[in-house]
């Protein structure tokens, strides 16, 4: 079919108005946040509801019409980016909250809800979604699925998959999977919602999801401590993971700090620059600002700020939460999301500047606790680009590290996937992607090259 043809059949399931292909309203579905992925697409549709979902995707499989499936379109590995001869499939119209179940604590969301909607919906319960992250006003929550993201409360509540009860989602042919009770002990066979969990657009479209809930813990201390090294700041997080109560442990160094101050104008944290900066933050029931300063009574801390109040709490948050954007500002990163083991994190640190071009400036920070490093270069060379991701990479596993610790392996890392999957496991992923999508029109060269 042509693409009027095409237009046509899609505007008969979802309406004119949902059937975009006028390139300026294409254009950003079209490009990934940060400009580093880019394509073009055959159109862009925005279907309503499940129904118009599985209708679409029936259609492209009787064409043979890839198809890439998008939310917020915050992703940092280009899986949600056509590359020229797919449709878009944007989930963003799926914005449907069904009630709160307190008993149970979950809700059933549409995927096209993003996290800060959901966070919003459920607090005048007293409960949050246990999964936060930077991008929360944006990324939508069928995204977040797909992606497995990680985020901010890892340490605490997990990643997405621990935060997921049930899914509902169109498979290639067009029928539904539907497994959207939520029920704690289900030992009905195969984990199909587990397995579309960090599929990355390949294997099914999510459009619903049950969602776990967790009590929101009312009193919340934050603190930015500065610190003489990685090795120090490690010391600093074994101490603070004594607490039920600690939620987060993040990392940033001098270069991002300075980046986030230009890009923002706020204020120095503290009088004078520190090599590693940890931001922590604890919450509970009772107040754990004692039990956080007792556990870091030994802890090497060259200086520290300590907020309470909300406002002074996010402020402390900001320099850690707009890195992202921060870098972006700069030009366009070379992004690359690992995680080692973590005594291996300080050798990490210490050796990538010699891996690198000289003129290429590496801004690292995220999640200590769970050795997940953002290794973001900017001015690396075009040509030097596999280069220096293959370079990095192969540091990293050889560390016993992982290639894609919350990010994904999306179209960026296809290529590097063997590096952290043996050959028996790649054949099958293979499997299970033949079986599911056998033309393979859902999300073409994402995960397997
Ligand atoms: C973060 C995203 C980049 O941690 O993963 O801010
Ligand atoms: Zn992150």
């Amino acid at each position: 079919v042509d693409n009027n043809q095409l237009a046509h059949r899609l505007s008969a399931l979802v309406g004119d108005a949902h059937v975009l292909t006028d390139p300026a309203l294409k254009a950003s579905y079209e490009t990934d946040f940060t400009g580093r992925f880019t394509g073009r697409s055959r159109l862009v549709v925005r279907p309503a509801d499940t129904e118009q979902v599985a209708g679409i995707v029936g259609l492209c499989r009787a064409e043979g019409i890839p198809l890439v499936p998008q939310g917020g379109n915050t992703g940092l590995v280009g899986a949600s980016v056509p590359t020229g001869t797919e449709i878009v499939l944007s989930l963003g119209r799926l914005t449907e909250i069904g009630p709160v179940d307190e008993a149970a604590r979950q809700v059933t969301v549409g995927a096209g809800v993003p996290l800060a909607e959901v966070q919003r919906r459920v607090r005048p319960y007293g409960l949050a979604f246990g999964v936060d992250l930077a991008a929360r006003d944006s990324a939508t929550i069928g995204g977040m699925i797909a992606t497995n993201a990680g985020g901010e409360r890892v340490v605490r509540y997990g990643t997405t998959r621990a935060n997921v009860a049930g899914l509902e989602a169109v498979l290639p042919d067009g029928s539904v999977l539907s497994r959207l009770t939520g029920l704690p002990k289900d030992n009905t066979g195969y984990d199909l919602t587990g397995l579309l969990v960090g599929s990355e657009g390949t294997l099914a479209v999510l459009t619903r999801a049950r969602l776990r809930l967790v009590p929101i813990q009312p009193r919340r201390v934050t603190a930015l401590l500065a610190l003489p090294s990685i090795e120090q700041a490690i010391t600093a997080l074994t101490a603070v993971r004594a607490l039920e109560s600690l939620e987060l442990a993040e990392f940033f160094l001098p270069e991002g700090l300075s980046l986030v101050m230009a890009q923002t104008g706020l204020p120095a944290p503290f009088g004078a620059e520190y090599p590693v900066y940890l931001l922590v933050e604890c919450a509970g029931r009772q107040d754990p600002t004692e039990e956080l300063a007792e556990v870091l009574d030994d802890a090497d801390i060259l200086d520290m700020a300590v907020a309470v109040q909300a406002s002074d709490r996010h402020r402390l948050a900001a320099y850690r939460d707009r890195h992202t954007e921060s870098i972006n500002a700069e030009g366009i990163p070379l992004k690359l999301d690992v995680t080692l083991p973590l005594d291996e994190v300080a050798g990490f640190v210490r050796d990538l500047p010699d891996l690198l071009p000289k003129r290429v400036r590496p801004i690292l920070f995220g999640h200590l606790a769970e050795g997940n490093l953002h290794v973001n270069l900017l001015d690396v060379a075009s040509s030097d680009e596999d280069a220096v991701s293959e370079t990095v990479l192969r540091r990293v596993a050889a560390a016993g590290g992982s290639i894609s610790a919350e990010h994904g392996i999306g179209r960026a890392k296809a290529h590097y996937l063997s590096l952290s999957r043996s050959p028996a496991e790649i054949a099958a992923m293979r499997a299970v992607k033949a079986a599911l999508d056998p033309t393979g029109i859902l999300s073409p060269g994402t995960l397997l090259p």
